[in-house]
């Protein structure tokens, strides 16, 4: 029944004999150099894994006996490691000589560094690769690396599809800490090093969680995290000053409020004195914020950062602003407008410490979607690209869908802000502009399913979230077979299927769902399984226009919205181009017949036709490849995805026929094949 829940951080013992005497022998005393919480996390990590994968598990000591082959974990510290930042760390092998036994150490130079270089050491372990002549040398690309838990504390998650809540349960935290702990240790052993731990929505008992009522059990939990290296962040009601401080307005420019919130913030760090700070979501779907008040969006972000500051606390403030009260009748509002509209006049009024933190596009985690032009409409603010690992529109891990390569593209996305080369990834790490925050945030896929994920194959989004902010340059077939070999072993068949599974699977989804960019066509409220009206009418601003002649959203510079205009000159020309536009966003930025001749050369409602119809049958596939490996995995394991992929296999069919006919009775076309349509 725990089927899956060590992740990849499953210590399977070492089959190959010479390697497993080899690292026996490297790891056989494991020496820290100091007395820090983390570098005791790193040698207890290490020393465990050691233990399960040779049979042997490492004394840990503080002292080194050099006739003995040990792995030292130390803390440089800043100014002699050259570049590394603040989280880097080496791992090296030193040669023994005849007084002195061999020795790998591994030097953080924080701490942090340190446990990161431990949890390094443990995936070559775990990969079988050889820690003899190691001469590793890494460093984060991005400073921040955040995950955002959407969690309520009455248990449920928002948008969660994996159980129930790993912190809270029926109006408070949970009483047994050990699954966040554990939760801690799957994080920070890819890097991520900051967590929010309740729902961007702030409800009423959420409100109080910056009050005295919650300070004790808070800095348990940040304990907990703290132990791995990762801050503990909350989310904030903007409106909190009214809710549970007794004053009349929540305006951020009232010297009263602005009081009460730098209050609220000395308690914080009083209790949690490594507390992250704050993450808001304000005007946005019903939530308060300045608004309200006739103040803008700088003017929010700054009282709280201005309360946070004297304690070096951050404010994640995110930019998912725009009208959910629109009428679909109006043709001159676009959501896909609205962040950059928002926020691209406050750029350079917003405090050092305040982080935007904008979705990858400008919608909402669609299955595809352009970047968001918000990325390359800011040089003067601290930016954090925010994904969703949940599969809120991508499947709710009923489906398998891996996200990682669409996290790619977002990534190298080239803005040309700065000219050729100013891509996503540099905007958000800060490098492009120098800036002194950045990073990447995502909305967690957690919870207190047994194997944390729901679907066991979704587990390989977050462990590839986590890979993607410590190292952007990855790629998504290195992050996948690590992934295979840590979760699954290092079995070349399994690792064939599963990564063929995995890297195809994204496009597989797309192909059954909403075609060619335009997104939606899901249920309302749930947002699962195919209809293809169902937010065609509503407040929401998410519109696809099919008539009986064409579909998609007219968003050109000449006769459609402008959006297409917010992107700098070169993927601005390209959008806007009917000619030139990939046929992946093809509708995302134009309305046109079914009769339109797509690059590929296939009409537009051919395409439909086909995409569906082969989008069920590599669905099938995928069931089909993953019932190859019976018998080379763990049963339960095993069959548990099986059933899923046989449910997203019958799903997909379903997708297939709403979509198939409600084009073929909006067009009257009919498919050149000639297959069965109802
Ligand atoms: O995608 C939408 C979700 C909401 C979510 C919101 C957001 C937390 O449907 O459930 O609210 O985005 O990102 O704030």
């Amino acid at each position: 029944d725990k089927i899956g829940y060590d992740a990849w951080l499953r210590y399977a013992s070492i089959e190959n004999g010479e390697l497993r005497e080899e690292y026996r022998a490297c790891c056989s005393v494991i020496v820290i150099t100091e007395q820090t919480k983390l570098l005791h996390t790193a040698a207890r990590e290490l020393a465990e894994a050691v233990g399960a994968m040779t049979g042997h598990k490492p004394e840990v000591t503080s002292v080194r006996d050099r006739q003995v082959p040990s792995v030292m974990i130390g803390i440089k510290g800043k100014g002699d490691t050259d570049g590394l930042g603040d989280e880097g760390y080496t791992l090296q092998t030193l040669e023994g000589g005849q007084e002195e036994a061999e020795c790998i150490a591994i030097i953080g130079v924080s701490d942090r560094g340190a446990l990161y270089g431990a949890f390094h050491l443990i995936r070559l372990m775990q990969m079988g690769e050889p820690i003899n002549k190691l001469q590793v040398k890494e460093s984060p690309a991005n400073g921040l690396r955040i995950i955002n838990q959407w969690d309520n504390m009455d248990g449920s998650i928002e948008r969660g599809y994996a159980g129930k809540s790993i912190f809270y349960d029926s109006g408070g935290f949970v009483k047994d800490f050990t699954r966040i702990r554990d939760y801690a240790r799957l994080l920070a052993s890819t890097g991520i090093n900051a967590i929010s731990i309740n729902n961007v929505n702030v409800h009423r008992e959420e409100t109080k969680l910056i009050t005295a009522e919650y300070e004790r059990t808070l800095s348990k939990v940040a304990d907990v995290f703290g132990a791995y290296g990762i801050k503990l962040f909350l989310s904030i009601n903007f409106a909190s000053p009214i809710a549970i401080g007794g004053l009349q307005t929540a305006d951020p420019l009232d010297p009263e409020v602005r009081k009460w919130w730098a209050e609220r913030a000395e308690d914080l760090y009083r209790a949690i004195p490594d507390f992250g700070g704050f993450l808001v979501k304000a005007d946005s779907e019903f939530r308060p914020g300045p608004f309200t008040y006739g103040r803008d969006h700088a003017d929010g972000a700054n009282l709280l950062a201005e309360a946070l500051a004297p304690h070096g606390g951050l404010v994640i403030w995110r930019c998912f602003v725009y009208n959910c009260l629109q009428d679909w009748r109006d043709r001159s509002t676009d959501r896909a407008k609205a962040a950059y509209d928002h926020f691209t006049p406050l750029d350079g009024r917003f405090a050092d410490n305040v982080i935007l933190q904008i979705k990858n596009g400008p919608m909402d985690f669609q299955v595809r979607e352009p970047v968001s032009p918000l990325f390359g409409g800011l040089s003067h603010t601290n930016q954090v690209l925010e994904l969703q690992i949940t599969q809120e529109y991508t499947g709710q891990q009923k489906h398998v869908c891996y996200l990682v390569p669409q996290w790619k593209e977002v990534l190298d996305f080239d803005t040309f802000a700065a000219g050729k080369g100013s891509t996503v990834d540099k905007i958000a790490s800060g490098a492009l502009y120098n800036r002194p925050y950045g990073g990447l945030a995502a909305v967690s896929n957690i919870g207190d399913d047994a194997c944390w994920t729901g679907h066991p194959l979704a587990q390989a989004n977050l462990y590839g979230y986590g890979r993607l902010a410590w190292n952007s340059a990855l790629s998504a077939e290195q992050i996948t077979t690590e992934w295979i070999r840590l979760s699954l072993g290092r079995d070349p068949v399994t690792e064939d299927v599963v990564s063929s599974i995995l890297l195809r699977s994204w496009g597989i989804y797309e192909s059954y769902t909403s075609p060619l960019g335009v997104g939606w066509m899901v249920n309302p409220n749930h947002h699962y399984g195919p209809n293809v009206d169902g937010y065609e009418y509503s407040k929401w601003g998410t519109y696809h226009f099919a008539d009986h002649q064409g579909i998609g959203v007219d968003r050109t510079i000449g006769t459609g919205t402008g959006y297409a205009g917010q992107y700098h000159t070169q993927p601005s020309e390209i959008y806007n181009s009917l000619e030139r536009c990939p046929d992946e966003l093809l509708l995302f930025f134009h309305h046109v017949p079914y009769t339109h001749v797509l690059q590929s050369g296939k009409t537009v409602i051919q395409h439909i036709y086909d995409t569906h119809f082969d989008g069920v049958d590599a669905a099938a596939g995928l069931l089909a490849a993953w019932q190859t490996l019976r018998g080379k995995i763990d049963n339960a394991y095993f069959e548990l995805v099986a059933s899923r992929l046989t449910e997203q296999s019958e799903h997909a069919k379903e997708w297939r026929d709403v979509i198939n006919t409600y084009f073929y009775r909006k067009s009257g076309i009919d498919d050149r094949q000639g297959r069965l349509i109802y």
